[in-house]
């Protein structure tokens, strides 16, 4: 079995642990009203892969973790909130990961409720990760690039 370590980052309220909890079967949360203090983990194994999902708090006095997670990963995937459209710490995090030199996708999320056509130069899906909707592709994405 092949492993993977596949990174999940975004803002606060991007909806990175709702679309942790539909990628994986057994994700875990650490959160506090509602905020996820400590980080989200979860696996799946596709084929010959087992891909294990991190998430990041979205805290900005956990930023640190941000930097710890991101250790060895070999593919990130960039949360954006549709709804809020992009902002400077959306910016922030799309250049973090582009520094780590490693393949990374984004998935623009709420689009129940939102709308946002960006060209983010990387591959992109758009979707719903508290409906479903996306999800799959977001996947595929994953395991075509890693
Ligand atoms: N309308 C809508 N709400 C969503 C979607 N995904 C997540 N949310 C909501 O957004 C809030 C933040 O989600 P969460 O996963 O905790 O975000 P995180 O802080 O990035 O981990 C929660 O209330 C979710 O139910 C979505 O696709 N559509
Ligand atoms: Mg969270």
């Amino acid at each position: 079995m092949e492993r993977r370590k596949v990174v999940v980052l975004g803002k606060y309220d991007a909806g990175k642990s709702t679309l942790i909890s539909r990628l994986a079967d057994n994700a875990k949360n650490v959160e506090y009203d509602g905020i996820t203090v400590s980080m989200d983990i979860g696996y799946k194994v596709f084929g010959n892969k087992k891909l294990y999902f991190f998430g990041t708090p979205g805290q900005e006095r956990f930023k640190f973790l941000r930097k710890i997670l991101s250790e060895g990963l070999d593919c990130g995937i960039v949360v954006v909130d549709s709804t809020r459209g992009l902002t400077r710490e959306d910016m922030e995090i799309l250049e973090q990961v582009k520094a780590m030199g490693v393949p990374y996708m984004v998935f623009v999320n709420k689009t129940d409720k939102g709308e946002l056509d960006y060209d983010f130069g990387v591959a992109t899906v758009k979707g719903s990760a508290l409906h479903g909707d996306g999800v799959n592709r977001v996947v595929e994405t994953v395991l075509a690039m890693t």
